[in-house]
């Protein structure tokens, strides 16, 4: 060995980690949702993303996040989210890869059977189909509406599963009950796959994310929180969906998750994928459920 007495300067090298906190953050930002904004416009501005996968060059990134965001008939919404969560993600420094699972809806159709929504399932179909493509270390279940507002939530996978929205601009940024797991929540490929998945019982309005919670639990697992001053969220407003009515059911399905966890899950997620598509800022998933029980 040599001794050397030359000070190495602390620049981190292309094989070099990413750094436990990315020197990109900003913290707090103003949003703002522009009417006029088109596709194109987003494209531009992230040169950087190809088929919907970005990783940073400078540094490898600490964890292979994929980004799982159900959706039916919310164009404007996902255009927003798209303009605010690549470069969101881009400034975490995080390798990532944003996919989009499409309900096909077929509303001249219906004897075609259920055509109500199924976020739970939806998800459950972008983790399998995101698993064919790339190993992931991490998974963020992401509502099409909700925008983060603070670049220090980050979207990376704990030791624990993860609630990233403690509150949000139209629940007064307060938590709206303990126990709540809706909106944006981050597991790991091995936490997700031990609680099984979400179920696939949830057509409609409300019950599947109570219902994830729970699997956690059972597993004894306990949900953390990042800092309420950083995990906030804007929902950009809606009214309830044609589709999406509530499930008179959920009390019902609750009551059996000790019972069901096992069978109903990613071990039963059947479904009917109609098509994958890249495009530029996201993997375009679409599916019918329209055959399943
Ligand atoms: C709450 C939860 C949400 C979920 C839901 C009950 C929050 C912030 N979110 O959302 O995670 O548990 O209750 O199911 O508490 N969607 C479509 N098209 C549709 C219907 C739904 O794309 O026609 C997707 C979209 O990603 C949307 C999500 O499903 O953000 C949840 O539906 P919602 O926004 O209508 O329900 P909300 O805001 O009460
Ligand atoms: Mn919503």
């Amino acid at each position: 060995t040599t001794k050397s007495t030359v000070k190495v300067p602390t620049v981190q090298s292309s094989q070099g980690h990413c750094p436990a906190l990315s020197p990109y953050l900003r913290g707090a930002s103003k949003l703002t949702f522009r009417a006029s904004l088109t596709l194109e416009e987003v494209e531009k501005e992230n040169p950087q993303v190809a088929k919907g996968r970005y990783h940073p060059t400078e540094c490898s990134a600490l964890q292979h996040v994929a980004i799982l965001i159900p959706h039916r008939n919310r164009e404007r919404h996902l255009l927003y989210l798209l303009e605010h969560l690549h470069p969101f993600l881009q400034r975490q420094q995080l390798d990532y890869g944003i996919y989009v699972i499409h309900q096909r809806f077929f509303p001249s159709f219906p004897q075609a059977g259920s055509t109500k929504f199924n976020r739970a399932k939806l998800l459950n179909v972008g983790y399998l189909e995101a698993m064919k493509e790339e190993n992931w270390d991490c998974f963020i279940f992401h509502d099409v509406d909700l925008v983060p507002e603070n670049d220090f939530n980050i979207y990376m996978c704990d030791t624990q599963p993860k609630h990233l929205v403690v509150g949000r601009n139209n629940t007064g940024y307060r938590l709206r009950y303990q126990g709540y797991f809706g909106g944006v929540t981050a597991l790991t490929r091995e936490q997700f796959s031990k609680v099984n998945g979400f179920s696939n019982s949830y057509w409609g309005w409300g019950g599947e994310d109570d219902d994830l919670r729970i699997r956690v639990e059972m597993q004894k697992m306990r949900v953390m929180r990042p800092s309420p001053d950083v995990a906030r969220y804007t929902m950009i407003f809606h009214t309830r969906d044609q589709g999406n009515e509530e499930n008179g059911e959920r009390m019902k399905l609750l009551r059996q998750v000790s019972r069901m966890w096992k069978t109903d899950g990613l071990s039963s997620c059947s479904y009917k994928l109609l098509s994958v598509e890249h495009n530029p800022l996201y993997i375009n998933i679409t599916v019918d459920f329209s055959m399943q029980p």
